[in-house]
């Protein structure tokens, strides 16, 4: 397969790097495209050398099979016809076109197969919060259908870049000397803190990152009949986002049929054994493949309710993976694709 990159050097392009090496992905050749900014650096793939090409509406993305694109929304929606002309499947890390009826919005395992019906070949990679959660919500949603769910997420600063990343590191090192720390990417100081705000607020007094997780999966659950109330928050945490959900079936659920479920479902590890302090955590989790899920309960305020704890990579299997297993999902799936 020849494969491009366009965001190589962000912490998505550079966690698809490795994760297209660690999931044995058949790379023929690779092109990586990026800003002017970083145009020009070279990043080594399978002991070869990649240079980074400047991305603009003269880039030839003929015989590319599929494009990885993680560079803003902005990015996405300028050069989508650039990448996707030639035929080129767009698997786009961005908000750009999730919600766009003609463009899948894919989780392989909850919806796998919607990325099969893509007139645009332009594929939607879900928000990271999306992603964790509905790979928790499916095995559920199989027992009884969800009607409503409350969620509280503990988001890491990877979410807002490798240099949030840093700031937060920077903060913690500027405090302990005594120092202001420098808050550039964060409307607050995040080191000692937790800031209520994930992207902009918008007129119904609800987060984007907020609405994201109602709209998003909604689209990937394909049910208009789940609603979701999120609050999103930032935490002084690297790069594993945390969240406590509270939801709601159609009919009761025991916790002993919901952990036989979650032991079965894809992509998700139980760890849950509060007995021996036992259960997930983003610094465990970090750089982990899988989601995990813990602290399973019934709800004490609904007999229909279940409560439990989800932590996942949020630049992993937020981000990178989920975009790669789609890929790998087309390539099992899809004839136009196969090996
Ligand atoms: C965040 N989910 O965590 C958003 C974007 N990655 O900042």
């Amino acid at each position: 397969m020849n494969v491009a990159i366009v965001g190589a050097s962000g912490a998505v392009g550079q966690e698809l790097l490795k994760v297209l090496d660690e999931q044995n992905f058949p790379v023929d050749n690779l092109r990586l495209f990026g800003s002017p900014r970083s145009a020009g650096s070279e990043y080594e793939f399978r002991g070869k050398r990649v240079v980074v090409e400047l991305l603009s509406k003269d880039s030839d993305f003929s015989g590319i099979d599929i494009a990885f694109t993680s560079a803003g929304a902005g990015t996405s929606k300028e050069y989508a016809d650039v990448i996707t002309r030639h035929g080129a499947v767009m698997i786009d890390n961005s908000s750009a076109f999730r919600m766009d009826a003609d463009v899948p919005l894919v989780v392989p395992e909850v919806n796998g197969e919607d990325a099969l019906d893509r007139p645009r070949n332009i594929i939607g990679n879900p928000n990271c919060t999306t992603i964790q959660m509905v790979v928790a919500l499916k095995p559920i949603h199989d027992l009884s259908p969800i009607r409503r769910v409350h969620v509280a997420t503990y988001q890491a600063a990877s979410g807002a870049g490798a240099a949030a990343m840093q700031e937060l590191i920077n903060q913690y090192k500027e405090l302990a000397d005594g120092n202001a720390p420098t808050i550039e990417k964060f409307a607050y100081q995040l080191a000692f803190n937790l800031i209520p705000h994930v992207d902009v607020f918008t007129e119904n007094g609800y987060t984007k990152e907020e609405m994201k997780m109602y709209n998003e999966t909604r689209k990937i659950m394909h049910s208009d009949d789940i609603k979701v109330s999120a609050t999103c928050v930032r935490v002084p945490v690297l790069r594993a986002h945390s969240e406590a959900i509270w939801l709601e079936t159609e009919r009761p659920l025991s916790t002993e049929e919901v952990l036989a479920a979650f032991e079965k479902a894809p992509g998700l590890i139980v760890k849950d054994n509060p007995a021996e302090k036992e259960y997930p955590m983003p610094l465990d989790i970090t750089g982990k493949d899988p989601v995990y899920v813990g602290r399973l309960r019934k709800d004490l305020c609904d007999p229909n309710g279940l409560s439990f704890w989800v932590v996942g990579d949020q630049i992993k299997k937020g981000a990178a993976l989920n975009a790669v297993q789609i890929a790998l999902w087309l390539l099992e799936h899809d004839d136009r694709l196969k090996k």
